[in-house]
C-alpha cells in the first residue's frame, strides 16, 4: 500500500487508477488510503458540473479542460453514472471529445457507476476526489446528472458548482423547480449557437432574481453555519453563454472559477464550505459505523420479528426502537 500511495503522491496515472479501484471495492482501503493521504488533500480545487442530460455538460468540460491546459494545470476529471460517459464503451461513440484529452498526462478521467459503489456513491465520490486532490491535481471536475439528492450531496462536496443548461429543452423551468438553482455557483447557457439561447438566459437571469437568493450568495449552500461572510461580500451567481462543441466561452468560464475561487478565499467562504463538508462527511461515517455496529449486534431474525410486528399494528416503532436498543446494547456488554 505505502509504495502504491508514494507513486500516487507523485502523480503516477496507473497508480491513481489502481488506488482508485481499490478505493471503489472496499471500504478497508478507503480508510487506509484517506487516513494516509488526507494530509495532502485540500488544495485542489473541486468544481461540480451538473445539469439537465444532454445539455453538453461532457462537451463543456472537454473543452474548459483545454482550456485550462493551457494554464499548465494539472485537470482530473470524474464522471457519475454517465450516460454518455467519457471512458469504457462508450468512448467508441465520444471519440471525437475525447481525442482531445486521452494522452495528456496532464488530464486523469474516471467514470464511476452509482451501481455497485459500496457505502453510497456521494461517499464513494468524495474518496475519489481526495485520491486525485493528494495526487496533485489542480483541478477535479465532477460530471452529474440531474438533481437527485446524489447529485446534491456532489455539489455540496465541490468548492464550485456549475449548472448547464441548453436552450430549447423545454425544461430549463422545470429544473430550476427541482431545486439545481440553489446548488448553482455559475449558470452555463449551453448551445448558444441555437435558436431561442438568449430567451434562456433571459429567464435563468429572471429566475435568479426573483429566487430566494436574489441572485446573490452570502455563504455556502448549507445554513447550519453562520448564513454571512466575515466581511459580508455576496457572490453574484453570472449567467455564461457557451458554444462548447467549437470551445467558445471557454476562457470566460475558465476565469468565472477563477473569481469564484478567489471571492470563496476572500469572503471565508472557503473555510465555511470545507467545515460544513467535513461536518457532513464525519456525521455520514459515523451513521455508517453505528448502523454497522447495530446491525452487527442484533440477530437478523429478530429485527425482521419486530419490524413485521410494526406493520401489523402490534408494536408500535417507538416501542420497536427501545427494544432493538436494549437488545443492541446487552449483546455489547455481555
Ligand atoms: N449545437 C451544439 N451542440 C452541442 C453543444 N455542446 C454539446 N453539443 C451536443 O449535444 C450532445 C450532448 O452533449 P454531451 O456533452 O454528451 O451532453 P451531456 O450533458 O454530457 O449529456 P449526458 O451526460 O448524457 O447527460 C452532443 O451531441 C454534443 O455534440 C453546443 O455548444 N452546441
Ligand atoms: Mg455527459
Amino acid at each position: 500500500m505505502n509504495e502504491l500511495l508514494e507513486q500516487v503522491r507523485q502523480g503516477q496515472i496507473r497508480a491513481i487508477a489502481r488506488l482508485i479501484t481499490q478505493v471503489e471495492n472496499s471500504p478497508t482501503a478507503a480508510e487506509q488510503a484517506i487516513q494516509a493521504l488526507y494530509p495532502h488533500t485540500g488544495q485542489a480545487h473541486v468544481v461540480g458540473v451538473t445539469g439537465s442530460p444532454g445539455a453538453g455538460k461532457s462537451t463543456v468540460v472537454n473543452a474548459l479542460v483545454k482550456t485550462l491546459r493551457q494554464q499548465d494545470v494539472r485537470v482530473g476529471i470524474i464522471a457519475v453514472d454517465p450516460t454518455s460517459p467519457f471512458t469504457g464503451g462508450a468512448l467508441l461513440g465520444d471519440r471525437v471529445r475525447m481525442r482531445d484529452l486521452s494522452g495528456d498526462p496532464g488530464v486523469y478521467i474516471r467514470s464511476m457507476a452509482s451501481r455497485g459503489s459500496l457505502g453510497g456513491l456521494a461517499r464513494a465520490t468524495a474518496s475519489v476526489i481526495k485520491v486525485l486532490d493528494a495526487a496533485g491535481f489542480d483541478y477535479v471536475l465532477v460530471e452529474t446528472v440531474g438533481a437527485g439528492q446524489a447529485e446534491v450531496d456532489i455539489a455540496n462536496a465541490a468548492h464550485t458548482t456549475i449548472v448547464i443548461e441548453a436552450p430549447g429543452m423545454g425544461d430549463e423551468i422545470q429544473s430550476i423547480k427541482a431545486g439545481i438553482l440553489e446548488i448553482a455557483d455559475i449558470l452555463v447557457v449551453n448551445k448558444a449557437d441555437r435558436p431561442g439561447a438568449d430567451r434562456t438566459v433571459r429567464s435563468l437571469k429572471m429566475m435568479l432574481h426573483l429566487g430566494p437568493v436574489g441572485g446573490t450568495r452570502q455563504s455556502g449552500r448549507i445554513s447550519s453555519l453562520a448564513t454571512t461572510s466575515p466581511n459580508g461580500a455576496a457572490w453574484n451567481i453570472p449567467v455564461l453563454e457557451t458554444v462548447a462543441t467549437e470551445e467558445k466561452g471557454m476562457g470566460a468560464l475558465a476565469e468565472m472559477l477563477a473569481q469564484h475561487m478567489a471571492h470563496l478565499r476572500q469572503s471565508g467562504d472557503w473555510l465555511k464550505r470545507e467545515k460544513e463538508r467535513s461536518w457532513r462527511e464525519v456525521e455520514g461515517l459515523l451513521q455508517q459505523r453505528f448502523m454497522a455496529q447495530f446491525q452487527a449486534s442484533v440477530p437478523l431474525e429478530l429485527r425482521d420479528g419486530l419490524l413485521t410486528a410494526v406493520a401489523e399494528r402490534q408494536v408500535d416503532p417507538y416501542t420497536a426502537v427501545h427494544q432493538l436498543l436494549e437488545k443492541s446494547e446487552s449483546k455489547r456488554k455481555g
